[in-house]
């Protein structure tokens, strides 16, 4: 029987400092996630795109946030459409649009979790760790904040009340190089596991993936994989308003993918950050697709199945 996966489109960009994620789903589709999806034998079901009514402005105490109002009606919608999409199917992909939308998508799979009687764990792969407070961001840009509020950090009143939070210390962050002073204090604070890119650099990026992936596994848990496009070097991945030099390689990034499908513990996937406005002919927007399709399976050759220690 073939695995069911849908997918949703999340055209959000008033999360980042520019606009153009708007057109993120549609590149996405455009570079042919579909038909890479479909031929690796999955049952996909599209259900287009979601959207938001137009927001009053609402304003907040740190004068430097901006578009809360539609921030906050993205995290609503996309935690109900997250919510129904996992009870409805293997895997939810949703296609982004900025950061600012896991805010929601793993809201609303924490709170499929919860109903299952299952923990969700987080594979946050990233250049940042975004683990600001509504106090703290002085970029005032909300993609900057979803891994502290699905954590239930304080400072989130602002925000949509949060159903089931995810414990921190079932977040594993990789690829991180650029950290703001108030995120350092947090990730030190909470113990969140965090493989920054010199860690990558001394171990690769298997032996620490493989170690949370058992964690994972011995929890009987659930695993939302959120990937932002910036995760990448900008010399493979252009496509992105928050490039950092130094990110994860080609080969770096389809391992991970290949083997967190290998693992069949992938509960949820965010495909976000892409900004189709400064892609270099889709080349951005393919390189996400074939990630995502090393993730559903795709293989050069067969391989036997991987097995984990106990
Ligand atoms: N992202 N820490 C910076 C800020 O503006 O708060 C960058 C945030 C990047 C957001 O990676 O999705
Ligand atoms: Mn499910
Ligand atoms: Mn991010
Ligand atoms: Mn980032």
């Amino acid at each position: 029987m073939s695995r069911s996966c849908t997918i949703l489109g999340a055209p959000v960009e008033t999360g980042a400092s520019q606009p153009g994620c708007l057109m993120g789903p549609a590149s996405l589709r455009t570079a042919g996630l579909l038909p890479a999806l479909g031929a690796l034998g999955w049952d996909l079901r599209d259900l287009g795109d979601l959207s938001i009514p137009p927001q009053a402005p609402r304003t907040h105490a740190n004068p430097a946030i901006h578009h809360l109002a539609e921030t906050c009606a993205w995290i609503e919608t996309l935690e109900a459409a997250a919510f129904d999409a996992a009870q409805g199917c293997d895997l939810p992909i949703f296609m982004g649009g900025d950061h600012s939308l896991s805010a929601g998508t793993v809201a609303g799979m924490a709170r499929h979790a919860e109903a299952e009687g299952r923990p969700l764990f987080l594979l946050w792969l990233d250049a940042h760790p975004d683990l600001h407070g509504l106090d703290s961001t002085e970029s005032g840009n909300l993609h900057g904040t979803p891994v502290a509020y699905v954590t239930g950090q304080p400072g989130f009143a602002a925000y949509p009340p949060l159903a089931a939070a995810v414990a921190p210390g079932n977040v594993c962050m990789m690829g991180i190089r650029s950290v703001d002073p108030a995120e350092h204090a947090r990730i030190a604070e909470l113990g969140i596991e965090v493989h920054d890119m010199r860690a990558i650099d001394e171990t690769g990026v298997l032996p620490p993936l493989e170690a949370f992936l058992e964690h994972v596994r011995a929890a009987n848990g659930m695993l939302h994989v959120s990937l932002d496009v910036d995760f990448l070097d900008p010399g493979i991945a252009p496509a992105v308003g928050t490039t950092v030099p130094g990110g994860a390689t080609f080969r770096e990034a389809h391992l991970i993918m290949e083997v967190l499908g290998e693992s069949g513990l992938v509960s949820a996937l965010d495909l976000v950050e892409l900004n189709p406005f400064l892609d270099e002919r889709g080349r951005t927007a393919s390189l996400m697709v074939e990630l995502a399709a090393s993730l559903m399976g795709r293989r050069v050759l067969d391989r036997p199945t991987r097995s984990f220690a106990a």
